[in-house]
């Protein structure tokens, strides 16, 4: 098991684009494994590779009660989204304590490739369709709070940034 260590805003690594992965390979395989022991960890629903540090497109997202039903996503596209879409509340691993409405497609397809190098569809509604736009964010260096206003974004800044300097304390 290994857990990495999860970037948090304002880091300007979180801006980075990831490049789509080139072959879905071992090493692949090692970073989704250690997504997956990071995301179960943080008690999150879902991670991006970009907040780890890994600028590739690679995501792990798992919604179920019972957190025993990963779903996998390299290299996603999303080829449908639906006609409505909502306020929905938000949390990010990469904000800790932060929690804030996004307006988000209610249904989305995205086509993506398994840990098998294998092209899939997944149809999405509800909260799978808002973490995977979330996460999908995060791939284009883009963090929810991006959304909010620049009232709301600059205090977050500003109460992020103290809480990192007195933990590094
Ligand atoms: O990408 C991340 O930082 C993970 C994030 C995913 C997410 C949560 C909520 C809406 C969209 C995307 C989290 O897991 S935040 C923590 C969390 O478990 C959570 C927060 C609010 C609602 C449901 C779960
Ligand atoms: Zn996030």
């Amino acid at each position: 098991m290994a857990v990495l260590s999860i970037l948090c805003y304002p880091d300007p690594r979180l801006e980075k684009i990831a490049k789509p992965v080139a072959a879905v390979d071992a090493r692949i395989a090692q970073l989704v494994a250690d997504m997956k022991d990071t995301m179960y960890d943080a008690k999150g629903i879902g991670l991006a590779a970009t907040q780890v540090d890994v600028h590739e497109r690679v995501i792990v997202i798992d919604i179920s009660e019972e957190r025993d039903d990963p779903l996998v996503l390299i290299n996603p596209e999303l080829v449908w989204t639906s006609p409505a879409s909502h306020l929905n509340e938000e949390g990010c691993l990469s904000v800790p304590g932060i929690y804030d409405g996004v307006q988000r497609f209610d249904a989305v397809h995205v086509r993506a490739l398994d840990l098998d190098g294998k092209v899939r569809v997944v149809e999405a509604e509800a909260l799978l369709a808002v973490c995977i736009q979330h996460e999908m964010d995060h791939l284009q260096g883009k963090v929810f709070v991006e959304y909010l206003s620049p009232l709301k974004r600059n205090r977050i800044k500003t109460k992020m940034r103290k809480a990192q300097r007195e933990d590094a304390r």
